[in-house]
């Protein structure tokens, strides 16, 4: 995620760390670096002065420069400012008194209304909510059927009403959804390759019609300032609640998530990572500061892999870890669970960079060689997979021929695997018997 802005920050934090003193000199040189780093990215030219004002400020003012670590000060304070730009707090969904809540997404052409729909239907489902999904984008005669295909696609209820009409649409389902104890009813719309007067109309008459609790934008984190115009356009005419960035995964430059919060004042909920319907995550300001300064999001890391994995299998694994049991079986059992954390480069950008998990941020794991790796792993015996270390030359080169492989690819995974099971004894060592809340990776 905003791989460009990401490294240049980076690296002006890691020179301003080195620095044993940090003249005000170097001080100034490192915000202009910052400067132009976020222009590059686009993101709002008055957003990024208060931005580097603020920073300037703070780091002058509090003896930050004649203090021990300067420039550690320093970078605390790009980080905490960088935290308050993303809006500071996670923002929830507002709950209505009368159920259903009624949550209605708007926004442009394309920016990923219908999509978004069933994502966070399903992001409510797995909260325990009995979601309900309707279309009121009448305009264009494939969209109904778009949100059935979705709704098939999650297994969500989705209503149809016979009725063309936008908001009697809206009113049906919201009736359905009263009677059928459906909680909360999601609201898609039509967009527009441009805000004009009637898609406003018809949506502020939809708001109103259902009686909504919750309007999301939804807009296109790789239209940068263009997203960040038109919520601004849409926040004239609704009172947004809030904000929902797509595309995150995409060449998104940062843009528009540093800009939005600031310019329309409102706060990112949600951001979509890509088109599958779990590439959903609920916005956190501290965490993505976080991301965008390399410091990792481990929590995240965690949420996805609790998802994925069984408490049961966890906590078999740990036990196996603490008692120095983790065989070729188990091996088997990781490589199969991070396929399911979703693309590999993603679960790596989320990785504090440096420290315990120095270089793994560059390890370019591909796909194929997961395939690979279950392959090889499959050719063995039971005995072997429970004993790695009788696997020698003929076992290997047997190994190699059942799987398809070369002995030097057996060879690569047998050492994958005994790095694996020293990076879990250090990690045993190193955090996994402290509460997780106070888990403090080195930068
Ligand atoms: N990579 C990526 N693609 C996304 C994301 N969200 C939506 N898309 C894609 O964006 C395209 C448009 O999504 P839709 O959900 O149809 O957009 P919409 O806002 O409903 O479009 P209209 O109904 O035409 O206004 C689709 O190809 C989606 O798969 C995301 O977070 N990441
Ligand atoms: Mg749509």
């Amino acid at each position: 995620m905003f791989e460009n802005l990401s490294s240049r920050l980076q690296k002006i934090m890691r020179d301003l760390k080195g620095e044993g003193r940090v003249s005000k000199a170097h001080l100034n040189a490192s915000l202009r670096q910052i400067r132009i780093a976020l222009l590059e990215a686009d993101v709002h030219f008055g957003v990024v002065k208060s931005f580097i004002s603020g920073i300037r400020e703070k780091a002058l003012g509090q003896e930050v420069m004649r203090s021990l670590t300067p420039g550690q000060q320093v970078v605390k304070i790009v980080n905490e400012e960088l935290t308050r730009l993303l809006g500071s707090e996670t923002a929830e969904l507002t709950k209505g008194v009368r159920r259903p809540t009624v949550i209605v997404l708007v926004g442009l052409q394309g920016s990923g209304k219908t999509t978004t729909t069933g994502k966070l239907a399903r992001w409510l489902q797995a909260k325990g909510r009995r979601p309900l999904m309707v279309s009121t984008d009448v305009r264009r005669p494939a969209a109904i059927r778009q949100l059935s295909v979705v709704g098939s696609a999650i297994g969500i209820e989705v209503e149809d009403p016979p009725a063309r009409d936008p908001v009697r649409r809206a009113r049906t389902a919201r009736k359905r959804a009263a009677n059928m104890a459906f909680d909360p009813l999601i609201v898609d719309t039509a967009g527009r390759l441009h805000v004009d007067d009637e898609l406003m109309t018809e949506l502020q008459e939809i708001v109103a019609g259902v009686g909504a609790h919750e309007i999301l934008l939804v807009a296109d984190a790789m239209t940068g300032q263009d997203a960040v115009r038109s919520a601004r356009s849409f926040g004239d005419r609704l009172d947004l609640s809030g904000v929902v960035l797509t595309k995150m995964d995409g060449d998104a430059r940062g843009g528009a998530a540093l800009s939005i919060r600031t310019v329309t004042g409102k706060p990112i909920k949600f951001i979509g990572t890509g088109e599958d319907y779990g590439a959903f995550e609920t916005f956190h300001p501290e965490r993505m500061a976080g991301r965008i300064l390399g410091q990792g999001d481990v929590l995240r890391l965690i949420e996805k892999a609790q998802a994925a994995v069984t408490p049961q299998d966890s906590r078999e694994m740990l036990q196996k870890i603490q008692r120095d049991e983790f065989t070729l079986d188990d091996f088997r059992a990781q490589v199969r669970q991070l396929r399911k954390l979703g693309p590999l480069e993603q679960v790596l950008g989320m990785l504090p960079q440096g420290g315990l998990f120095k270089g793994m941020g560059k390890v370019q794991v591909q796909e194929k060689q997961l395939d690979a790796m279950e392959a090889i792993i499959n050719s063995m015996t039971p005995l072997e997979r429970a004993n790695p270390r009788i696997i020698k030359g003929s076992r290997r080169r047997r190994i190699a021929r059942g799987s398809g492989r070369r002995v030097s690819d057996v060879n690569r995974l047998l050492k994958q695997y005994l790095q694996t099971r020293t990076m879990m004894k250090r990690m045993k060592r190193g955090f996994l018997g402290r509460s997780m809340d106070r888990i403090n990776f080195p930068v």
